[in-house]
């Protein structure tokens, strides 16, 4: 009989299954189940329609009713659902379901001859959950930076954030606003994470420190709930939270509903879930600082293990609990992808016409530097757009496309180090990595290995990683190391930085840092576009 681990990941748009087998130490199985298919919820691409743009909302029986029909799905098409020793899971981070205080209580009494979402109807306190979409709570993170004093700087010192619109800390507090008695009925708010854990288990599940960073309510050095941070959120909010558990703990097995419903083996473990970001950094298998990823998509991440969650907190970045122990360094910077493909239809090029640009031109640009600020940043934070340049000669492809992309790369090693530390080796995933020139550009200016990890439904891994450590953790003492050390991309792949580029890419990099020094303090208070 084989062991598997179920690795379960419920992004925006959909829901994905992995099933990983513990001895052979791969994927056996894959199977996403788009949020489209389930019309029944009002939701499109996994959100509600909403007049407003600021308010981004998702209805969470549609996750439930997904689980129900994914699971049934898998068994459906054979898949060995009994062979099961383990599941956890991975959610998209920060969005928020209240719930009312019987929860736990109709969780226990499902009949699992019916299907799950119709068994919950009722037991929401607020209809919808609003998701990391949401930007619609600026006047609450000001309030909560002011209550608690000492500003963003502050708060992200004690809870690893700044206060972000998205954050659930300022979605609590906008909901406590607009709809006191709502909130009043609330007994219980989950994470996406900890609501899917919960219906998984039977019975409330708690929060990983990977997903519980992501409210602004948990203090990032103690793991605990801050009480200073929760008063200046809302009232009698530690009663509604779910608990915190430690990274990877297990809750349980999982409740018989699932084994009756779908085959589930019953002896399967219930194991906390955490966050899409950190879960996709173990399925990177990342997991001692300096390995460092960089996701290169519509916007660039930056994510990589941190020994110690530091003084130097930014208030641009996140830091995280690690589902392996410790902490994670997370920053988005807006103008990924975005800021390159705006160059590259300015200039009537194809990704291969810019790769082309690109390499003709040598590293350094003649001294020319872009600030690709295409839309308003988010690191450095910066209101206003424009591509700001010093030296870039405007009318030559190359020096522009050179301009964009190594103003990215010197703008993620430059707030990269300073959150994350420097990179010791980066895995590049995403979809510009398959761009050979960038890659390159980015072992030049970061002076380090550059791997393209070719890794699919990261998230989701990760998740099934989690399960499996847990499980095994159980058994024989086995480390993180050697669970994910068969997973490694092949290192043969990587992109070296060239022998000479060390001393060019430090002069670039003070460049850089004294141009966006001085943009940034010629910026300062001025609002409107600069482009
Ligand atoms: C992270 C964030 C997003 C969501 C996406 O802070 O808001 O990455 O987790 O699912």
């Amino acid at each position: 009989m084989a062991r598997l681990a179920l690795g379960l990941d419920a992004s925006t748009q959909s829901l994905t299954a992995l099933l990983f087998d513990l001895d052979r130490s791969a994927v056996v199985l894959r199977d996403s189940l788009p949020f489209d298919a389930l019309p029944g919820h009002g939701a499109s691409r996994g959100v509600l329609p909403n007049p407003d743009p600021a308010i981004v909302h998702a209805p969470p029986l549609l996750w439930a009713e997904a689980l129900d029909h994914l699971l049934g799905r898998l068994r459906a098409q054979g898949a060995p659902l009994e062979d099961v020793v383990a599941v956890s899971g991975s959610g998209q981070q920060h969005g928020s379901v209240c719930l009312a205080p019987d929860f736990g209580r109709r969780l226990a009494a499902l009949d699992p001859a019916r299907p799950l979402a119709a068994q919950l109807q009722g037991c929401l306190s607020r209809a919808t959950a609003p998701i990391w979409m949401d930007t619609s709570t600026r006047a609450e993170c000001v309030e909560i930076a002011q209550a608690l004093g000492g500003g963003d700087a502050a708060v992200a010192r004690l809870t690893g954030s700044a206060p972000f619109e998205r954050f659930t800390g300022p979605q609590i507090r906008a909901f406590w606003k607009r709809d006191p008695q709502g909130y009043t009925r609330t007994g219980r708010i989950h994470l996406v994470s900890s609501f899917l854990a919960s219906l998984l288990g039977g019975a409330e599940a708690p929060l990983d420190p990977g997903d519980g960073a992501g409210m602004n309510l948990m203090d990032i050095r103690t793991l605990a709930w801050a009480p200073a941070a929760l008063e200046a959120t809302a009232p009698d909010l530690l009663s509604r939270l779910p608990a915190l558990a430690a990274p990877g703990a297990v809750l349980g097995r999982v409740s018989p509903f699932w084994a009756r419903r779908h085959g589930l083996s019953p002896a399967a473990l219930n194991v906390v879930w955490s966050g899409d970001n950190p879960c996709s950094l173990v399925g990177l298998g990342l997991l001692s600082p300096g390995e460092t990823a960089l996701s290169l998509g519509t916007s660039d991440t930056r994510f990589s293990p941190l020994a110690d969650p530091g003084d130097s907190l930014s208030p641009e970045g996140h830091v995280f609990g690690h589902p392996a122990g410790g902490w994670m360094s997370l920053l988005c910077f807006r103008n990924g992808s975005l800021a390159r493909e705006r160059v590259m239809r300015h200039l009537g090029l194809d990704w291969a016409g810019f790769s082309a640009a690109l390499e003709a031109c040598p590293l350094g640009n003649g001294g020319g530097l872009m600030l690709p600020w295409f839309e308003a940043e988010i690191v450095p934070r910066v209101p206003c757009a424009g591509a700001w340049t010093r030296g870039i000669r405007e009318e030559d492809p190359a020096s522009l496309v050179r301009g964009v992309v190594e103003g990215q790369m010197l703008a993620l090693r430059l707030h990269g180090d300073r959150l994350g530390g420097p990179p010791s080796r980066i895995l590049v995933t995403g979809g510009a990595s398959v761009n050979r020139s960038m890659l390159q550009v980015m072992a030049d200016i970061h002076q380090c290995d550059v791997v393209p990890a070719d890794i699919q439904d990261g998230a989701a891994l990760g998740a099934a990683l989690v399960a499996a450590h847990a499980w095994r953790s159980r058994r024989e003492p086995r480390s993180w190391a050697d669970l994910v050390a068969p997973l490694a991309p092949p290192a043969d792949a990587a992109f070296r930085p060239r022998h000479g580029t060390a001393p060019v890419a430090a002069a670039m990099l003070e460049a850089y840092r004294a141009f966006e020094t001085e943009t940034l303090a010629g910026l300062a208070g001025r609002p409107g576009s600069a482009s």
